[in-house]
């Protein structure tokens, strides 16, 4: 696994749209597991389930959203047993066991860099960044976020549109809030998706997502809509769904927030001989870059270090060991990361 992973990483440092590269399968193929739940334990469930729902009101009213949207939304939510990482609670006495954990970051990073789906994104990536690229242009000079890692989490998320977005938002939403691993996050993630429907943004029977509940050609979470949401296509509203400018837009204004440093990438590759302490990997250990170049952190390919890099905080990364491929990451590595938490993602 480390071997492979390496190797990858190896290439990579060659690859012209190294950024563009670095994305693999895709959320739609990641298939379900039926949880297996009794008869009665489906009914009971149920029940418990349209109190939950009904028992959102007060807080959906607080979030102003009228009773008409609260109603429409409530009538069309089921619960979809077959979505994958659910971890049902104990009702009347039976509790059946979770669902396993889908998600392709969890998986093998062979898979997840797997040079055949790179290659075919690579070159997907390159197309839509010439057919996009106006919209990219405003969007950078916006934001401060380059085209590349806008282009770069599109075609991660969703294969550049395209992957197939299934899910009916508001019914995987509130499955997970209610039969989900996580239900404490989910719960207000739900309450989001009705205050957008109340937004009247787009027809309730356009709110698809993924299993998980992320949305649109980019993958956002209804909470995160509700803060970013931007428009790139200049029409005056932040259709994420069926707008591609306004979906990118909506994420480079979340890396910016996040804290992105315009002019910096996201990380530097090092030479492996550069023979840096690997205890000091990780976020904790964030120090001027100067002092990994004064420890003899030396750039692949004999590339220089941009001098406005020296002042600026920097981390080492050294994703697969002390045997493996080493960066310099800023801390634009970390704002892909509050996009998604998997350092299999960022890389
Ligand atoms: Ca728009």
């Amino acid at each position: 696994m480390m071997k492979q992973l390496i190797r990858i990483y190896r290439r990579s440092r060659l690859a012209q749209a190294a950024i563009a590269c670095m994305a693999a399968f895709l959320l739609s193929i990641v298939p379900g597991k039926t949880l297996e739940v009794s008869e009665s334990y489906r009914n009971n469930a149920q029940k418990a389930f349209d109190s939950f729902l009904q028992s959102l009101w007060p807080e959906a009213q607080q979030r102003g959203i009228s009773r008409q949207v609260f109603d429409a939304s409530v009538n069309r939510i089921s619960l979809q047993w077959e979505i994958p990482d659910l971890a049902p609670p104990k009702i009347a006495g039976e509790q059946p066991a979770a669902s396993r954990r889908r998600q392709a970051e969890f998986g093998s990073p062979g898979r997840y860099f797997s040079e055949k789906s790179l290659n075919q994104l690579a070159q997907l990536g390159q197309n839509n960044i010439r057919k996009y690229a106006s919209v990219l242009s405003q969007i950078e000079r916006t934001t401060g976020v380059p085209k590349e890692i806008v282009a770069a989490i599109w075609g991660r998320e969703t294969a550049f549109s395209n992957a197939r977005i299934p899910h009916d938002s508001m019914s995987v939403l509130a499955t997970q809030a209610f039969l989900g691993r996580r239900p404490g996050f989910f719960r207000p993630e739900l309450l989001a998706i009705m205050e957008i429907a109340q937004s009247g943004i787009v027809p309730l029977a356009q709110l698809k997502s993924s299993w998980a509940g992320a949305m649109g050609h980019t993958q956002m979470l209804p909470g995160l809509y509700l803060k970013y949401a931007s428009d790139g296509d200049g029409d005056g509203k932040s259709d994420i769904w069926n707008s591609v400018p306004d979906a990118l837009a909506t994420t480079a204004t979340f890396l910016m927030a996040s804290g992105w440093l315009p002019g910096l990438s996201w990380a530097y590759e090092v030479e492996q001989s550069s023979k840096l302490d690997c205890t000091l990997e990780g976020p904790d250990e964030g120090r001027p870059a100067a002092q990994w170049i004064a420890t003899g952190a030396t750039r692949v390919a004999g590339r220089k270090w941009p001098a406005r890099l020296n002042d600026v905080k920097s981390y080492l990364i050294m994703p697969a060991g002390r045997f493996g491929p080493a960066f310099i990451a800023t801390d634009n590595y970390y704002a892909i990361k509050n996009y998604n938490e998997s350092d299999l993602y960022v890389l």
